[in-house]
């Protein structure tokens, strides 16, 4: 089973800024977590801040995959070129996210993402990935 991890903007400053938030841990850190946790999965991952190569990626991958763990980050809430990107892959995506979105502000409340997802995760802080890995087992 092939899974892609795929970050959005300013996930590369995990556990280097606003701790209280989105914990004190890098999202590389993590990885090797994920990795020795879920050994019989393939696991990838991929950080961009960029749009377009988020984008790029899901194309690259969506036709391949068996799964992709979406954290669209910011643009979750404004990019309709990533929405209409995952409506256009065969892979599922779990979108996820690590704080809860809705307990924050209304602007975050919404997404572009959940509506072309195979289901959604949010609020379980970076354990939200371990679940949207489990989700695809
Ligand atoms: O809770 C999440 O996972 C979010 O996707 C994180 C995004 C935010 O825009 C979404 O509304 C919810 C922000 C990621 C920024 O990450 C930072 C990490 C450390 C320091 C500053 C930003």
């Amino acid at each position: 089973m092939k899974i892609l991890i795929l970050n959005g903007p300013n996930l590369n400053l995990l556990g280097k800024r606003e701790p209280e938030v989105y914990g004190n841990q890098t999202f590389e850190d993590y990885f090797e977590v994920l990795k020795s946790k879920f050994k019989d999965v393939e696991l990838e991952y991929c950080q961009s801040n960029v749009e377009g190569e988020i984008i790029s990626k899901i194309q690259e991958v969506g036709f391949s995959y068996d799964g992709i763990v979406l954290n669209a980050a910011s643009y979750t809430h404004t990019s309709v070129g990533i929405g209409d990107a995952v409506k256009a892959i065969e892979t599922p995506v779990v979108e996820v996210h690590i704080s809860n979105t809705h307990k924050r502000e209304d602007f975050r409340h919404v997404s572009y993402v959940s509506s072309g997802a195979k289901g959604v995760i949010l609020g379980f802080g970076l354990q939200s990935y371990d679940l949207a890995i489990e989700s695809f087992r």
